[in-house]
């Protein structure tokens, strides 16, 4: 059985966000033809304080017995339950429940619940003497790593402790809450799929459970809008869009986009470090990113700094040579070469425009 998870959609009104409907409608097609049986929204359907199940209901009409949809209310879900839906293909998890699969590894599913800790939850359902072989699907932080967190809302809501992992030792974790797609061990965020605004980049994806592989998989999903966020670090230089092209070129590499998803992109680049003529690299920047089919996009040159100096100029140059050569390596844990030279444009021209 193949058990498709998704989570944090945050739907608003159609008209506001088509784009956080249309991707759930592709959403269902994947799951038909990928052969899921179970769509599981791991909480925070909805946004704030839109709560509209009458319209998220709309998008699964006539799906008979091919796909069940199952809701783990979030913590934007208050109040949601089966009497929210007339379709009885959409069930609603009120309260910690098991989930069979037909074979010996079980979903324990745990809805969310303002202050209380997941393990809190996990406990209540499971027999102390009989160690269960399951995977944990919920909404909430994971507290494991403290490097993740929803910019979306600060503020914890119901962590998950390395001790509960310990204690209970579930053989994955699939969690809503955090929108950045994420794994660490076994603790896997789905992400939002669609980004919700310019922090929420890149081609996005749902999570596949094969129940007889007991496997995560990630599968792409098609949506209206891809947000893109770049910062690109430049020097002055007769050519600084070259600069420019060669970097963003790279970054867009990983990013591997179709060519017919270059539309969709809607792009944030920052530009930092200095220009001899910042206006002009910025009008020529976007004429180039038009250039390439890029049309939706935000060029911020706040932070850029102006100077044509000549000599200056020259030490830039002589500096950013240096920099890319091979004694500073891009490693984890130091600074990135686009840093490094952001940081050596502010001491070189620091002051001085
Ligand atoms: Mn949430």
């Amino acid at each position: 059985m193949k058990i498709a998870i998704t989570a944090d959609c945050h739907l608003t009104t159609r008209e506001k966000n088509p784009e956080r409907y249309n991707v759930l409608i592709n959403l269902v097609k994947e799951c038909k033809h990928s052969g899921i049986e179970h769509l599981l929204f791991a909480g925070d359907i909805f946004d704030q304080d839109t709560n509209n199940p009458a319209l998220f209901e709309s998008l699964f009409q006539n799906l008979g017995d091919d796909l069940h949809i199952i809701i783990l209310p979030g913590n934007h879900d208050a109040g949601l339950s089966n009497r929210s839906f007339t379709n009885p293909s959409i069930r609603v998890i009120t309260q910690p429940e098991w989930f069979e699969t037909g074979t010996s590894t079980r979903l324990l599913l745990i809805p969310y619940k303002g202050l209380t800790n997941m393990g809190d939850q996990v406990a209540e359902i499971m027999t102390p003497e009989k160690m269960e072989r399951f995977v944990l699907v919920s909404h909430g932080d994971w507290l494991g790593n403290k490097n993740i967190r929803n910019n979306y809302e600060p503020g914890t809501y119901m962590p998950l402790l390395a001790a509960d992992i310990n204690q209970f030792q579930p053989i994955q974790v699939i969690l809503g809450h955090i929108h950045i797609p994420y794994s660490d061990g076994r603790v896997h965020y789905v992400g939002s799929p669609c980004g919700l605004d310019i922090t929420e980049t890149g081609q996005r994806s749902f999570v596949v459970y094969d129940t007889t592989s007991e496997s995560i998989k990630r599968q792409p999903l098609d949506t209206d809008v891809i947000f893109l966020n770049y910062k690109i670090a430049i020097f002055p230089h007769d050519d600084e869009l070259s600069m420019i092209q060669t970097k963003f070129n790279r970054q867009l590499a990983k990013e591997n986009l179709t060519p017919s998803q270059l539309e969709k992109i809607k792009l944030r680049l920052e530009l930092i470090g200095c220009s001899q003529n910042k206006s002009a690299v910025k009008e020529s920047a976007i004429l180039w990113l038009r250039q390439i089919g890029i049309t939706n996009c935000e060029i911020l040159t706040d932070s850029l700094r102006n100077n044509d100096d000549i000599v200056l100029k020259q030490l830039a140059e002589m500096v950013s040579i240096k920099i890319n050569s091979e004694f500073f390596l891009d490693s984890a844990g130091f600074p990135t070469k686009e840093e490094i030279l952001h940081q050596a444009m502010e001491t070189l021209y620091g002051g001085r425009q």
